[in-house]
């Protein structure tokens, strides 16, 4: 029998160049991995297996300072290397943060020259990805904080960030590139504050942009775990507003640095319900793996780490439609769930009549109390099938 959880193309799993290509530098060592090139990056996600696009940075693939020359070598050796490895570019974005131009922020610079020069950046950029087919773009405001709040006026930020929002906007629409913009939050790292700290913040924004209706959010896991929040209720609220344009699945230890770890391999509750909640509600976006293999993983521990990504959310995806058809699952939601059209109709839509009748309705508050409510039953057969008990 072909094995069930080996992926395809289908499965929309993409990698970024800097994630499986990351050199395992960190504040207090070298590197511990060669730098690969953007085709040898390729070649590793081809042979992987099942992978269906890469990412990335305008950086990643021609670095800031490459003449025209090198520039046009380095894109035809990743155009070849995409082709023969049967692989698309999903998602382009800027790196706003690694030149020390940007060491005070980008969008939300006090410099109006470093300000201009983000977006002129972020315009080339995106000419970068569209020339590879790349329909999601997204910005991570890796600089956009502070250390203190003595240095600029934090609602100044706001509006810097947003104005420079609508201007992309505005440029992706006359280019023609057809391109929706994913919001990624952050709590802190590499700032010590970020502006746009969770990704409720950025669903608050959006609704304020010329354009919103093509901009979206990109939560990340472990972001959102930083700063102490149940991530799946992160992604409902993007979900329901319709604004889940894109996704990074990573791990991450509540309470610690940055810590980009293989998905999954952390907080299994948390990726179990995170992927039935993806599968429930059919999000057909792309789901990017932004993490990193551990700082002692050479070449064929990452393709391990890269194929173990994949696999443990086709692992949870099984395991999510085993919850959704187990019978005493079933049993309990039925049990849990008191529908009632009748009174849910009360406090629908608002009449003055319908009011009168609920202000004149009785409840029995013991009775209601008294209701039971078998969670504890019904967490841990979630539990039992998360462990594989059937
Ligand atoms: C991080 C971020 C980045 C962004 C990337 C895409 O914590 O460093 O998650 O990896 O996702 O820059 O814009
Ligand atoms: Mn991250
Ligand atoms: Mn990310």
């Amino acid at each position: 029998m072909a094995d069930p959880f080996k992926p395809t193309a289908k499965d929309r799993f993409t990698f970024g160049l800097w994630t499986v290509g990351n050199t395992g530098r960190d504040p207090f060592g070298e590197a511990t991995r060669p730098r690969w090139s953007p085709a040898e990056i390729v070649d590793l996600l081809g042979e992987v297996g099942g992978v269906h696009g890469v990412n990335f940075h305008d950086n990643d693939l021609v670095p800031i300072d490459a003449s025209e020359e090198e520039s046009a070598t380095i894109k035809r050796d990743f155009a070849g290397a995409l082709k023969r490895n049967k692989l698309q570019v999903a998602m382009g974005t800027t790196n706003l943060f690694g030149d020390p131009a940007f060491k005070d922020g980008a969008f939300t610079s006090n410099d109006a020259e470093v300000r201009a020069y983000a977006v002129q950046k972020t315009m080339r950029a995106m000419d970068l990805a569209a020339e590879f087919g790349a329909k999601i773009y997204v910005f991570w405001g890796g600089r956009e904080g502070a250390e203190t709040d003595a240095a600029k006026d934090p609602v100044e930020a706001v509006r810097r960030f947003r104005s420079a929002l609508d201007f992309l906007c505005g440029y992706s629409i006359e280019q023609g590139y057809d391109m929706r913009f994913a919001l990624e939050a952050k709590p802190n790292e590499p700032r010590g504050h970020m502006y746009f700290p969770t990704t409720g913040h950025y669903l608050a924004l959006i609704n304020s942009l010329k354009h919103a209706e093509m901009v979206g959010v990109n939560p990340e896991v472990a972001h959102e775990h930083m700063a102490g929040l149940n991530f799946v209720h992160a992604v409902a609220g993007a979900l329901e507003a319709e604004k889940l344009f894109h996704i990074d699945l990573n791990d991450q230890e509540f309470g610690r640095y940055d810590q980009d770890l293989r998905f999954g391999s952390v907080n299994l509750k948390h990726a179990f319900f995170l992927v039935k909640l993806l599968e429930d509600h059919k999000y057909d976006g792309y789901k990017h793996f932004d993490s990193h293999a551990f700082r002692t993983a050479d070449r064929d521990d990452v393709i391990e780490f890269a194929r173990g990504s994949m696999r443990t959310y086709l692992l949870l995806k099984e395991r999510a439609k085993r919850w959704n058809s187990d019978k005493e699952i079933k049993r309990l939601l039925r049990k849990i769930n008191k529908a009632s059209k009748d009174i849910d109709g009360l406090t629908g839509d608002f009449t003055p009549a319908r009011a009168e009748t609920l202000g004149a309705m009785e409840f029995n508050r013991e009775k209601l109390a008294a209701r039971p409510l078998p969670y504890e039953r019904l967490d841990q057969r979630t539990m039992e099938i998360l462990m594989g008990v059937e």
